[in-house]
């Protein structure tokens, strides 16, 4: 089966494509700016995004909101990752949490699956944010994520590897569980 990624990051689509090509899942990316609501919770984002989108498309799609979620900061990027990644990027993550002990943050991934009903499926990752950038694969607020048990920060894997252990890889296995369900062959 084929579906239509709806996002604007390459990064997201690399991710979704290693981790469904394998299980037959095609994934197709489609640029549409959707309106991205201010809201407290990604799942709201979600939501809104979906029935939005779902008048302009006649086959199944996804949409995927993530953030990172500081706990020194009291959650914050969190469902402003967006914006902040690009007004702020990781400096300015890293001199905000300049002398901050507590490093303690998780990264939490929605997906929003639409095939005439709505489908939501989450994956949380927790770390700690280092000191400084390390690593070059990846995007965002890789190079500056520890996720816990790891000696190597998100950036410092293969695709693969961080999907294993990634917010975003817990989402698209329930994603493709969920495929597998209602889709045997
Ligand atoms: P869309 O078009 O899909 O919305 P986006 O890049 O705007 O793409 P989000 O709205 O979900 O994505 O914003 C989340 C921000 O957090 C964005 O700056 C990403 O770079 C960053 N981010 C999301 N997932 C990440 C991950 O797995 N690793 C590092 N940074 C991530
Ligand atoms: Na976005």
């Amino acid at each position: 089966m084929r579906v239509l990624f709806i996002t604007s990051n390459k990064g997201k689509v690399k991710e979704a494509k290693t981790y469904l090509s394998p299980l037959g899942v095609k994934v197709l990316q489609r640029q549409i700016d959707y309106p991205e609501i201010q809201a407290n919770t990604l799942e709201e984002v979600v939501g809104f995004g979906v029935m939005w989108l779902k008048d302009y498309l006649d086959e199944p799609f996804f949409i995927d909101d993530s953030g990172l979620f500081i706990e020194a900061l009291n959650g914050f990027p969190g469902v402003y990752s967006a914006y902040i990644y690009k007004t702020l990027g990781n400096e300015g993550i890293l001199k905000l949490m300049n002398e901050v002990k507590n490093r303690r943050a998780y990264f939490k991934s929605v997906i929003g699956y639409y095939d005439g009903r709505i489908h939501i499926f989450t994956g949380i990752t927790r770390g700690h944010i280092i000191n400084e950038k390390r690593g070059k694969y990846g995007f965002g607020f890789d190079p500056i994520f520890l996720p816990e048990n790891s000696k190597k920060t998100f950036a410092e894997m293969q695709t693969e590897e961080k999907n294993r252990i990634s917010h975003r890889g817990r989402a698209l296995a329930e994603f493709a569980r969920w495929l597998k369900e209602n889709f045997k062959k």
